[in-house]
């Protein structure tokens, strides 16, 4: 029964119980949460709407400052003055004011209609604040798992009686009343009578959609809003429109009914209970396409992701047929992935809109909504490379389960990026597929807050709640979403905006198809089996009303089953499962046809003296005319100045130069991450402040050469699983950028761990993706406590997946032909100008991984951790290990003990040397690539100090650090026959000790022992 006839039905017979109680209580699981309130604002109370001093009082605000007053106090106001009121006495009194009104009007007939016109204005507010509360959103009728009381809010006319809220009676529903402008539910006509406002309002408010949107700041928008639900007869569909609908929910359905026939015991994840989902992407998509987008990049968890994969993005069905076959053998491409995973790419003609579309639906981890931010990134980059800056061409949708949706930080995370200008993608849908339940918890105990949604309130997004058992409702809210996402996005309000649209539905199935649902949802499940399937239920419609017949809808049906069936026996003569063919982001022109790099060499990274130059004295001075600049910056400025001048070069110059450079070359760098403009330690200032004009800045680095590619530096909000996955998405859309994220000291990149595990460290094994992202991670015991301290390199390490037993052959291309052989590259630069080879190195490389850069604190200013210019000139690349340069380098076969070291350890033991005056009997080799191991220079260095005794020196503890990495890998470079010896901390659980004074003796006991020649006198290895 529709809403309408339910309430007309209970307004004229007066007293029936109001439709939708109907069955409740029966069904256990839904239960009321209690103490669960929700907050929208009272309308005055019966008492003290009546009251005319409390219209006095608003009339007093009013005639100060309309803004004083609700808008529909305003438009009321107005209206009376302007029918009625004049004179001085009118202006001062309210009641002068509507006693001006027409003379058959006594002064209590006057103050009626005020009271009943503000009663109604009142309840046309009411039903578009809460409306949704009372909607007809569950196919199941059990929904108000999702409210948070049985109890209708008092305010909404749902029975005769509560009229009375409003001082309203039944003899009041067939007066007129003038309707306020903030409603279009007139169309074209300005009054209507109590009963038509009532049923119009429950027509757009409280049927198959309920719409949260009046939290949004913005007039304009909420008037959108309003007008695309309110205005009379706008959910109307064509024939033509609805026989398109039918057929997509036969793809749809038939699609999930070929697999559960076909394999009836495999696990899918199947779209059963939310058909619809697949209409409502393409309608997004066709009304996205008619809008101007080009590119669409979508993210979604796996419930329906194969029927995404095979009837929206339309990845062949053989293709996806033939992963069901357990003998289907993997090409020899990485460890690949489950097929609920894998990601697609496709270009293709939108057949809406007969514009080009490419898709592209993002591979993706088991671990729910972690791929949201990288979605945004990609997206974003997308948009860059296109000069999309408004976001007209490249839009993101991200599809999620209610309880993943409510229950993931990084779903907020997320909604934070959205409007930050350096992250803004103009606007993402959101899909919600709601199917009232999580694996096996119900949302009662799942989540807090009333509906899984309501986190996108934190950024004014509207929420359009949809049954979906009624699949134009869906088809019609998704068209408006697709609008509201192409209306706000041209102006500067867009950004603050972004559309959700939950589908509430079912899940016909257990989690996957082998759960048994009914063991914790025993009677949802009972009530699911009841359940018509929604295209019967649309089906027998459009036959009934004639727009399709049943021999239509038949064939339909069987064309479409023939087309599975023919794919099915093709997807036999599929042997090999090559993941490549699942790629969602190929970079054609970068890789050969086979996606193998072009080449196995890397070109020099060392640069020309003029360049350096250029970009040294751009680095030390400010680019624009008439900017003051704070004069501690002017000092930076000028001590930089001067290294230029004498061709040095510390940490944040080798790295200007690496920036610089690459920018010369048309690589756009970014610079992402907390505080990166200035640097956490003050040293890098990309990003200049005008002292004396409010936000007035200058970065340098694009003002190097006029035809450069853009350098973007940008401070990112406080969180490192959005930021850091949406940097790696930014990495994924394009080769040529060197984009980089900044964790602001290293151990924080603990909270990102899910990008780390997931995407950086195992993404091209998994989904034979490159990703050329750089994580900088400030790390260094230096007594900060066990906080900032350790950016864990054991971590990176022990996920690095070079064998530590195989001594490998030093081929003429060993060097390059390592690093693409391994998943991510790990290294400790000890100085600026290997800083800057590396991350040259990087993008100069044919092909693309990761980088983690452990990154120094104290170094940054320490004056021997400099560089000349002439280690990066031509001819000079970056070192994977520096041997020890000194006066042990000139006779190592005197060297009594050989010490390997990485990071700023060595500036400690190099001073610890001199002051022993060791300089002849000890040598120290730092490892500046740590991962993969470069056997064939530690092999070169043991082999040259013959000797020595080998020593592994680190300042982490002893079960953290790199000894555990490298440990096995010396023992292999001496084949078993040397001892390596550890010196450094101790085993501890914590990073690193909080007292100042014990990291003080911690330091000095391990560097003694670094320098204590007898120390191993005697030990068994
Ligand atoms: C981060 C994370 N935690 C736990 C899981 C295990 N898990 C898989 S599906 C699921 C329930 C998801 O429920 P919902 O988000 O409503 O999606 P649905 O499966 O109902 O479509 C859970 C807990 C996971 N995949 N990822």
């Amino acid at each position: 029964m529709s809403p309408f006839r339910a309430l007309g039905g209970v307004l004229r017979a007066g007293g029936a119980g109001p439709w939708w109680r109907a069955g409740r209580g029966t069904l256990a699981r839904c239960g009321p949460h209690p103490g669960r309130a929700r907050s929208h604002e009272a309308p005055p109370t019966q008492a003290v709407a009546s009251s005319s001093s409390y219209v006095e009082d608003m009339y007093f605000a009013w005639l100060e400052d309309r803004n004083n007053v609700h808008e529909s106090w305003d438009a009321f106001f107005r209206n009376v003055q302007s029918s009625g009121g004049s004179g001085e006495e009118a202006q001062t009194r309210p009641s002068a004011l509507l006693q001006g009104r027409p003379a058959s009007h006594s002064p209590d007939v006057t103050q009626k209609v005020v009271e009943d016109h503000l009663a109604v204005h009142t309840l046309v507010r009411a039903y578009q604040i809460r409306g949704h509360h009372v909607a007809q959103l569950d196919p199941l009728g059990i929904l108000d798992a999702d409210l948070d009381s049985f109890v209708v809010p008092s305010d909404l006319i749902t029975a005769i009686d509560k009229l009375g809220f409003y001082g309203l009676h039944e003899s009041d529903l067939d007066r007129s009343f003038r309707l306020p402008h903030t409603t279009f539910i007139g169309g074209g006509e300005t009054t209507l009578p109590l009963r038509e406002v009532i049923r119009r309002l429950e027509d757009s408010y409280c049927g198959h959609v309920g719409v949260e949107f009046m939290f949004i700041n913005n007039v304009e928008q909420r008037q959108w809003i309003r007008r695309k639900f309110e205005t009379p007869g706008i959910m109307r569909f064509t024939a033509a429109e609805k026989r398109t609908l039918l057929a997509r929910l036969i793809r749809s359905t038939r699609f999930e009914d070929f697999l559960a026939r076909k394999w009836s015991s495999e696990k899918r994840f199947g779209l059963e209970g939310c058909e619809v989902l697949i209409p409502a992407l393409k309608t997004i998509i066709d009304s996205s396409s008619a809008a101007g987008i080009e590119s669409v990049i979508v993210g979604m968890p796996h419930r329906g992701r194969l029927n995404v994969l095979a009837n929206v993005i339309r990845k062949d069905l053989n293709q996806i047929f033939c992963q069901f076959d357990p003998k289907l053998e993997a090409a020899d491409e990485g460890s690949g992935d489950v097929k609920y995973h894998l990601g697609m790419y496709h270009e293709r003609i939108n057949r809406g809109t007969e514009k080009n579309i490419t898709l592209s639906l993002m591979a993706n981890p088991s671990h729910l909504e972690a791929v949201d931010p990288v979605v945004q990134g990609k997206a974003k980059a997308e948009q860059f490379y296109r000069g999309d800056s408004l976001g007209k061409k490249v839009m993101s949708i991200l599809m999620h389960g209610d309880a993943a949706f409510a229950g993931q930080g990084v779903v907020y995370e997320t909604f934070h990026l959205s409007e930050l200008p350096s992250y803004t993608t103009h606007g993402t849908i959101h899909v919600v597929v709601n199917n009232q339940i999580g694996f096996t918890t119900d949302p009662r105990v799942a989540r807090s807050s009333p509906y899984p949604t309501d986190v996108a309130r934190v950024v004014n997004a509207p929420i359009f709640h949809v049954n979906a058992d009624d699949p134009e409702a869906v088809v019609y809210v998704c068209r408006v979403a697709a609008e509201w996402r192409s209306a706000f996005n041209k102006d500067v309000v867009i950004d603050l905006v972004r559309p959700g649209t939950t589908v509430v539905c079912y899940r016909r199935s257990g989690h996957n198809e082998m759960d048994e649902p009914s063991f914790t949802q025993p009677l949802m499940y009972e009530q699911i089996r009841r359940q018509e399937h929604v295209l019967k239920k649309y089906a027998d419609k459009l036959i009934g009303d004639g727009v399709v017949t049943l021999q239509e809808f038949q064939e339909e049906v069987a064309k479409y089953d023939k087309i599975c069936e023919e794919a099915y026996a093709s997807s036999k003569d599929e042997k090999i499962s090559h993941i490549r063919h699942w790629l969602d982001s190929p970079w054609p022109e970068f890789f050969t046809e086979e996606g193998e790099p072009k080449t196995m060499t890397c070109p020099p990274t060392g640069l020309d003296k003029e360049v350096l130059q250029h970009i040294g004295q751009t680095a030390s001075s400010v680019p624009l005319e008439d900017f003051a600049i704070h004069p501690g910056l002017s000092r930076i400025l000028r001590s930089r100045a001067d290294l230029v001048r004498r061709g040095q070069m510390d940490w944040a110059l080798g790295e200007y130069v690496a920036f610089g450079s690459l920018l010369k070359d048309g690589v756009h760098v970014r610079l992402s991450g907390q505080d990166v403009e200035r640097g956490t330690f003050s040293h890098r200032h990309h990003v200049l402040h005008d002292q004396e004009v409010d936000k007035r800045t200058c970065v340098p680095m694009n003002h190097l050469w006029a035809d450069q590619a853009l350098y973007t530096v940008c401070n990112s909000s406080l969180s490192e699983y959005g930021v850091l996955g949406f940097e790696l998405g930014f990495a994924m859309a394009s080769p040529d950028a060197l984009v980089l994220w900044e964790a602001q000291f290293g151990d924080f990149h603990n909270t990102a761990q899910c990008i780390i595990d997931q995407f950086i460290s195992s993404g091209e094994a998994k989904w034979v993706r490159h990703n050329g992202i750089v994580l900088l991670l400030p790390h260094g015991m230096e007594g900060m406590g066990p906080e900032h301290s350790s950016a864990r390199p054991e971590r990176f390490l022990q996920m690095s997946k070079d064998d530590p037993d195989h001594f490998p052959e030093f081929g003429g291309d060993f060097e390059v032909r390592q690093l693409y052989e391994c998943n991510w590259i790990v290294v400790n630069c000890s100085t600026p100008a290997n800083y800057c080879h590396v991350l040259r190195r990087q993008i100069l490389l044919p092909f693309r991984k990761p980088l983690i850069i452990f990154t120094p604190k104290s170094l940054l200013r320490h004056p021997d951790a400099r560089s000349s210019f002439e280690d990066v000139a031509i001819g000079t690349k970056f070192k994977r290990l520096i041997p020890d340069e000194g006066p042990s380098g000139q006779s190592p076969e005197q060297v009594r003990r050989l010490i390997f070291c990485t990071g700023k350890v060595y500036y400690d033991l190099t001073k610890e040397r001199k002051r022993q005056n060791l300089e002849n009997d000890v040598a120290i080799v730092r490892l500046e690539q740590i991962s993969p191991f470069p056997f064939d220079l530690v092999r070169g260095e043991v082999e040259k100090h013959k000797r020595a005794e080998l020593v592994w020196c680190q300042e982490e503890h002893k079960n953290m650090g790199y000894y555990d990495y490298v440990r096995p890998r010396f023992t292999t470079v001496v084949a078993n026959e040397r001892p390596v010896w550890y010196v450094g901390r101790g085993p501890a659980a914590a990073p690193a000790t909080g007292n100042k004074s014990t990291h003080l003796n911690e330091l000095k006991k391990f560097v003694d022992a670094a320098f204590n020649l007898s120390a191993f006198k005697g030990r068994e290895a």
